[in-house]
């Protein structure tokens, strides 16, 4: 039978989110909100994989509920709630601990960039997070995934768990009238939008990202207008003018970085960017990003302040959306115990 199509993600209120999060994965999630089922999730339990302040964490929970919805995540269309709520996501967690290969996350590059040199002194749970991620998505049997480009390999993992428990149990799985064997589908990932990396503003080379020491590498979407203005001005360039074509910025991450921001804010292509700018000093576009930027972010931000200021109206729009994120899950986390051989009530 075939799985009835649902989206699943989620971000981590590890810090303020920032453009890439956005042109990465929020404009796609909200575009799939006409279309599909969608439950957004505040992935706390990944959090703290790494230390976090317990009152910095709370605060960043909100902050990031907020940002769904500044962004255009409608609560009452979507299912929006923080994970550590519903506690099937950490019960399929476990089994799934219990179905992945340490060989399978041996492999697992983002594990290598965030553990660093100090590997021994990692948490499990960073190790282990693709699994709490794939369960994530499989506790609702979500078939879509809208994510930014680094995700894709954890996207992988959660298909080769899906598959492993299919295949695993599959007797059980038919016992139970999954006729075709299949209880969880093989989730597909959903990496479309107009920017799916964006790269760090001092580093055309690295991905922008939260944890990145330097906040001049990242435009966060509560930064204010003149904080963007100065990152943009500050963004990292190469002492050529802009090609007039896409082939003039091989080899120039940075230049390629701010035009694709360019494009992505602008909703055009690289092409017509590059047509306009080409042969130009960055100095002039510049100022021509740092103002589409304002335009764009500025109202975002101050949204997510108007939010953020009522903390009480945020906990109940994540409690509602918990409650009806669990009912989806208890069915499905009931019948995952019958088939591996728990007794329940
Ligand atoms: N630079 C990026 N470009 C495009 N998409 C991005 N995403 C993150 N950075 C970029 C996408 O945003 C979603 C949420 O990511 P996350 O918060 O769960 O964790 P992350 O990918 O690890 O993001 P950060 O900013 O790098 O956080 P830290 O520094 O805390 O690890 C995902 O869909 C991701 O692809």
């Amino acid at each position: 039978m075939p799985f009835e199509e649902r989206v699943f993600s989620g971000m981590q209120p590890t810090g303020s989110l920032h453009l890439g999060n956005y042109l990465g994965a929020m404009l796609q999630w909200i575009e799939l909100q006409k279309t599909h089922q969608c439950i957004y999730c505040v992935v706390d339990m990944h959090a703290i994989t790494v230390w976090q302040e317990p009152a910095e964490l709370r605060q960043a929970i909100r902050k990031v509920t907020a940002a769904y919805m500044a962004a255009g995540l409608d609560p009452k269309t979507s299912i929006l709630f923080n994970q550590s709520q519903v506690a099937a996501h950490a019960e399929l967690a476990w089994v799934f601990n219990c179905i992945a290969r340490l060989g399978w996350l041996n492999r697992m590059t983002q594990f290598k960039e965030k553990a660093g040199k100090d590997r021994e002194n990692a948490s499990v749970g960073l190790f282990a997070y693709p699994n709490l991620m794939a369960a994530d998505i499989l506790v609702y049997k979500a078939t879509h995934v809208p994510v930014g480009d680094d995700q894709k390999q954890h996207l992988e993992l959660a298909r080769d768990i899906a598959g492993k428990f299919n295949n695993d149990y599959n007797t059980e799985i038919r016992a139970r009238g999954f006729d075709d064997g299949e209880f969880f589908p093989l989730p597909e990932p959903v990496i479309t939008g107009p920017a799916t990396r964006v790269m760090s503003l001092r580093d055309g080379t690295k991905k922008m990202s939260k944890s990145d020491p330097s906040d001049l590498s990242r435009i966060n979407l509560t930064d204010d207008a003149d904080t963007i203005a100065k990152k943009v001005r500050k963004a990292k360039t190469d002492p050529e003018p802009l090609p007039s074509e896409a082939a003039g910025l091989q080899g120039r991450p940075e230049a390629e970085n701010l035009i694709g921001i360019f494009a992505a804010l602008s909703g055009s292509s690289k092409d017509t960017v590059l047509a306009e700018y080409g042969g130009r000093q960055f100095s002039e576009f510049k100022a021509n990003l740092a103002e589409l930027s304002v335009a764009k972010l500025g109202p975002l931000g101050a949204e997510i302040n108007r939010l953020t200021s009522d903390p009480a109206e945020i906990d109940k729009i994540l409690a509602d959306g918990a409650a009806r994120a669990a009912a989806i899950a208890a069915p499905i986390m009931g019948d995952v115990k019958d088939i591996v051989g728990f007794i329940r009530s």
